[in-house]
């Protein structure tokens, strides 16, 4: 019997894990240089890079604003990233016009990416219309026949999700079935706000299986 000992994409997520851990460390260790807000990855890596590297160039993506690990699987580079975060002319995503982790691509190497906003939950209706626009191009043969299937990722927090236009973008993806993945990275905290006090209601509703 032989056993299959190809570990090259484990070894590649613990390495993009451990470059984000030190990117972090680093950008804590230089306060006064990262002036900017800004957040990172860590305790959160596993997942990021789980999703991003399954992630093709004709898929489409909106990470969170702390999903910097799963810029670096999807194959953006740290000096990229840290383009960003100083805010330099050269920042591939926003000419350094945007808060660190704020990315928007066309690169054709690299998934689509419309531009992400600072305020949490905004990402959700453009991107579930970005489902929307490939479901109705795939229906009217919009599309060339070897064409791959395109999926979206929409990444979130706990606590973003409890905002109303994520339940407008989530109960109409469900109606139509669109190709997209809601991400959600549940640590139980919104900042100060725990997850005890976001989720006490219990008005759950279960859908009917579509199947
Ligand atoms: C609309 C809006 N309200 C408040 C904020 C301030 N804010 C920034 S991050 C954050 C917490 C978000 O929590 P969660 O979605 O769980 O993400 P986490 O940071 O825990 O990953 C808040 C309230 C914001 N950016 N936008
Ligand atoms: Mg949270």
């Amino acid at each position: 019997m032989v056993i299959e000992t190809d570990f090259s994409v484990q070894l590649r997520a613990y390495e993009l894990m451990y470059t984000s851990f030190c990117m972090a460390n680093i950008y804590e260790e230089n306060r006064s240089v990262c002036k900017y807000v800004h957040a990172n990855a860590r305790g959160h890596e596993a997942i990021q890079l789980a999703t991003a590297m399954q992630l093709l160039p004709h898929d489409c993506a909106s990470p969170y604003y702390r999903d910097d690990a799963m810029l670096l699987g999807m194959g953006f580079s740290p000096y990229d990233l840290m383009l960003q975060l100083l805010a330099k002319a050269d920042d591939p995503f926003s000419g350094g016009r945007s808060y660190y982790c704020h990315p928007s691509s066309r690169d054709p190497r690299y998934p689509l990416i419309p531009h992400q906003s600072s305020a949490t939950g905004m990402q959700v209706i453009p991107t579930t219309g970005m489902a929307q626009g490939i479901q109705y191009k795939e229906q009217q043969g919009l599309l060339p026949a070897d064409a791959p299937k395109s999926v979206v990722v929409c990444s979130i927090g706990d606590n973003a999700v409890t905002e109303g236009e994520v339940s407008e973008a989530l109960q109409f993806a469900a109606l139509k079935q669109l190709p997209i993945i809601y991400l959600v990275q549940d640590n139980d905290w919104g900042i100060s706000v725990s997850g005890a006090e976001a989720r006490c209601m219990t008005a759950y509703f279960m859908p009917k299986c579509r199947c």
